[in-house]
């Protein structure tokens, strides 16, 4: 597929443009989390210092949404805190909507899903992301598993995200990671990390520790396979959200989850509402440093293997 540039349904900003044609690193950073994750108005601070790491380490950032229809990699900051007004309720995209969002003219943050079917559309090789969607505990009655993970089985991206939500089944979203073929490689630890805790309970297999490594390991993944991977990264030990803390809110967002009916694309907001209400803003600072460090990370990471590039 020939790289999208500028169309009426797609725009690249200049710098980000530049960036991808000579081969220099680029980090893409999805909208969902800023839009449908966290609360104002630190979403809209986490996303600049999202932005901020990832420059820190080198490489431009390309934070992705929809305006009025038109996908922008790239969003200013005007843009951004647009498309996050409570009163334009942006629709939350996930790479099925995509297409329909544009026909329709609407608004809309992309999911890690959304935002990787679109970075790898016009070239960009690498997404941070807080935590990567997966299977819903109750999958096996609702069928309820993120469309993040057949999208990253699909999509050559490298995600760089601190495991997946405590909120899911976690043994389940390892086996379907398996059964897609999308590799997990953990970062400076063998154990999968649980978002806002740094171990899940659950080994890995693989592990490296740095930035060129992760590279080699996804540039050899990409010369055998078409699959995305996800680079596991914990939360920092100062930053975790206190076990018990985390074992209440979990208890407390499940069942306000039931309760309350959320079906679909509404769940995991609903769920992350409750943990940060229960927690008392506590699992928002977990959530904020963990998806900065992820951002820094994946900077390194595309710094590396833009390094690697004849
Ligand atoms: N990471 C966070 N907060 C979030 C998300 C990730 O720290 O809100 C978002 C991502 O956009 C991810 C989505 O793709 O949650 C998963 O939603 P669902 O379970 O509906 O697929
Ligand atoms: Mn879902």
């Amino acid at each position: 597929m020939k790289r999208l540039v500028n169309s009426p349904s797609l725009v690249v900003a200049d710098e980000v443009n530049d960036a991808i044609r000579d081969g220099r690193p680029v980090v893409s950073l999805e909208t969902t989390i800023v839009v449908h994750g966290l609360p104002r108005p630190q979403n809209l601070e986490v996303a600049a210092q999202c932005e901020a790491a990832v420059r820190a380490a080198g490489a431009v950032p390309a934070t992705i949404g929809l305006l009025d229809g038109r996908v922008v990699v790239g969003l200013s900051v005007d843009e951004l805190d647009r498309l996050a007004q409570p009163q334009r309720a942006s629709a939350k995209l996930s790479s099925r909507d995509l297409g329909l969002a544009i026909a329709l003219g609407r608004d809309g943050a992309t999911t890690v899903a959304g935002t990787i079917a679109l970075a790898s559309r016009v070239g960009i090789e690498v997404m941070a992301t807080g935590g990567l969607g997966g299977v819903h505990r109750d999958a096996a009655r609702t069928f309820d598993e993120s469309n993040d993970l057949t999208t990253l089985s699909r999509t050559p991206v490298l995600v760089v995200a601190s495991g997946v939500k405590s909120i899911l089944d976690v043994a389940a979203t390892l086996e379907r990671l398996d059964t897609l073929g999308v590799p997990v490689l953990g970062y400076r630890t063998d154990r999968f990390p649980g978002f806002y805790r740094a171990d899940s309970g659950y080994a890995l297999d693989w592990s490296v520790d740095g930035p060129a490594a992760a590279a080699a390991a996804f540039t050899a993944h990409r010369d055998f396979a078409a699959t995305g991977m996800l680079l596991a990264n914990p939360v920092a030990a100062e930053f975790e959200l206190d076990a018990e803390l985390h074992d209440a809110a979990l208890a407390s967002a499940l069942a306000l989850a039931d309760a309350s009916g959320a079906r679909g694309k509404d769940v995991t907001p609903v769920l992350l509402g409750e943990f940060a209400r229960f927690s008392a803003g506590s699992s928002v600072a977990t959530n904020r440093a963990l998806v900065v460090a992820n951002a820094a990370l994946a900077g390194e990471v595309a710094v590396a293997l833009a390094a690697k590039r004849p």
